[in-house]
């Protein structure tokens, strides 16, 4: 494809799509989340040019866009080359010099599906870019490069998880992420356990209102938490004691948010020691209790998640099911017996589709490695 388009043998990248087993809404509050890399992932091909352009193509939309290297836009336009534009805006601020090249982009990660799609382009691009001027970051830098992409030039306020997850999977591993310092852990995903991963079909992004709306509503009862004893520049610091003596100063919202966040990083921790002890059980009661708290008291489910997880709790072989990502739509992440997994994903395709009338896209995944070059 590349070849073909742009006459010029490429190097090519790969970056991993994710799915959170749990941790949600944590990442930027500087607590833990436990995410994994999947077997969906972009591809980028990259070569370079004389003529001083970037020419990107995005197999996907089967749109070419072409840019000035000497004249990169400042911001984003809403338009999907803002990834991979934003990628070289931000390596060029951190004292590249990137010259022009072409690039051609081609992914399998479901878009606006809450599997992370945009950070596996910014991710790959930033592999490929990095390459044509052979240079490179360790994993955990590349993944905060990645993540200001999306702050500064994209302009959605996400945190660390999806970038890093895409950068420093491990294959077959599940990562428990500190996200204050970017210590991590890995804790193997059994062989017998399948990763189940059901859309509910209802579309999820990280640049609408609601995801800002439920950032600012749990800053606002940390601020106040901070208030009163200090230390608590997040909620990662917060604790549930702190909740029960100043919650009723709060917006009855705000307390819900934190108090969301505050038991997630305990659940998250504790799924993670579950998980390296092989006490699947554990993991799949803490993701039962995570959905809970992610659908009640953060409000950022919706009523199709719910059912997802419902009907999963009703199936043979469900070990924990919980919606993953951002929220307000997107999909469950189920774990599964392995030798049910098969049954089990018709059966709840076949359920959800009888309830609500739409057709979910059900995939049996495993747990993949992180970004690298493939040739
Ligand atoms: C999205 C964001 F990009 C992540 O940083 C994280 O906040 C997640 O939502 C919620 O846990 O994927």
């Amino acid at each position: 494809m590349h070849l073909a388009r742009f006459h010029a043998e490429p190097a090519i990248f790969v970056a991993p799509g994710r799915v959170n087993l749990i941790g949600e809404h944590t990442d930027y509050a500087e607590g833990f989340v436990m995410p994994v890399a999947i077997n969906f992932a972009t591809l980028a091909a990259i070569s370079p040019r004389s003529d001083g352009k970037i020419v990107i193509w995005a197999e996907n939309y089967s749109e070419e866009k072409t840019f000035d290297a000497a004249a990169l836009p400042a911001k984003g336009s809403k338009h999907w080359s803002d990834y991979p534009m934003g990628v070289v805006a931000i390596l060029t601020g951190e004292g590249h010099k990137i010259p022009g090249f072409s690039l051609s982009l081609w992914g399998d990660v479901p878009l606006g599906s809450g599997l992370s799609s945009s950070a596996a382009l910014e991710v790959v691009t930033a592999l490929a870019v990095l390459s044509l001027i052979d240079a490179s970051y360790p994993g955990p830098v590349l993944a905060r490069l990645c993540q200001r992409v999306e702050n500064e030039f994209v302009g959605a306020n996400c945190g660390i998880m999806d970038q890093f997850i895409s950068a420093n999977g491990k294959e077959n591993h599940a990562l428990l992420l500190d996200c204050r310092d970017l210590s991590f852990r890995l804790a193997p995903i059994p062989a017998n356990v399948a990763l189940v991963i059901a859309n509910t079909m209802v579309k999820h992004s990280i640049a609408g209102g609601d995801y800002k709306t439920r950032r600012a509503e749990s800053e606002a009862a940390c601020a106040i938490i901070n208030d009163h004893r200090g230390g608590v520049p997040f909620l990662r610091d917060a604790t549930l004691e702190d909740l029960a003596k100043w919650g009723h100063e709060m917006e009855p919202k705000s307390y819900l948010r934190a108090k969301h966040v505050i038991s997630e990083d305990l659940r998250t921790v504790a799924a993670s020691e579950a998980l390296l002890k092989g006490d699947m059980a554990e993991v799949g009661r803490l993701m039962g209790e995570a959905h809970t708290s992610y659908s009640k008291d953060f409000e950022g489910s919706c009523a199709e998640a719910d059912l997802m997880v419902e009907l999963a709790n009703e199936l043979p072989g469900l070990i924990g099911a919980r919606l993953t990502g951002g929220g307000f739509g997107g999909c469950t992440i189920n774990l599964v017996e392995q030798d049910k997994a098969k049954a089990f994903a018709e059966e709840l395709g076949k359920r959800y589709e009888a309830k609500t009338g739409i057709k979910p896209e059900i995939h049996i995944c495993h747990a993949s490695g992180g970004a690298h070059r493939l040739s």
